[in-house]
């Protein structure tokens, strides 16, 4: 019997926990498969030093499993972090952002040793894009950010309603067919009034675990 999506990442979750050894700090994003490794985590809250949260969402479902929340100023580096995505291509480089917690996620990224994306096999891609690319913009910008992304041949759609956690909002860039990720994170990152891309190419993930199996 075929395994259901909630079931690819609840066992991607899951087999994220061999990389956490006790006394780590864990970095820990966003979304429903880090929902299922936050679950999992709490067997083992009183090993680890503590964690690293990428947004208010997750630090609420941190502290109700009684996971103590740390601020990355206060832990230097974060030996894992453990994170979903929207899509993933053929060599680790990922979009990131549906849920609108890019700009936090990519902070611990950065200060991670080892992040371990955990995904269901349908965020498998080739070529990143077919997921809209989001991007945080300070809110002053979004008209001239959405002018930028035209001229680099995207499509830009104001994600109205929604202010991400740091008060910005998001644009989500359509109909890009990125063939060179890096080039693309680093021209957007250029653009006054970015505050960050949904590409994590210039850093990409060091472990992707597909439905519970290391790729
Ligand atoms: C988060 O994981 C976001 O960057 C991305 O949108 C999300 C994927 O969500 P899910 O795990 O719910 O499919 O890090």
């Amino acid at each position: 019997m075929s395994l259901s999506k909630d079931d690819e990442k609840r066992l991607s979750a899951e087999a994220a926990m061999q990389y956490v050894k006790d006394g780590d700090v864990v970095g820990v994003g966003t979304g429903s498969t880090v929902a299922f490794f936050i679950d999992a985590l709490a067997a083992r809250r009183h090993d680890i030093a503590g964690a690293v949260s990428s947004s208010e969402q997750s630090t609420e479902r941190l502290r109700a499993h009684g996971i103590h929340v740390m601020d990355l100023n206060a832990v230097g580096t974060v030996p894992v972090y453990v994170d979903g995505a929207d899509e993933c291509d053929p060599h680790n480089r990922l979009i990131k952002g549906g849920g609108a917690a890019l700009t936090r996620e990519k902070i611990i990224a950065e200060a991670a040793e080892r992040f371990v994306c955990v995904i269901d096999a349908a965020k498998q891609v080739d070529v990143l894009g077919r997921f809209p690319l989001p991007i945080e913009v300070i809110p002053m910008a979004r008209s001239l950010v959405g002018r930028a992304i035209v001229r680099l041949g995207g499509q830009p759609a104001w994600r109205e309603g929604v202010v991400t956690d740091n008060g910005n909002w998001i644009i989500d860039v359509h109909n890009l067919r990125i063939a060179d990720p890096v080039d693309l994170e680093n021209r957007l990152n250029q653009i006054p009034g970015v505050v960050s891309v949904g590409l994590f190419a210039r850093r990409p993930a060091d472990v992707v675990i597909v439905a519970g199996k290391t790729r």
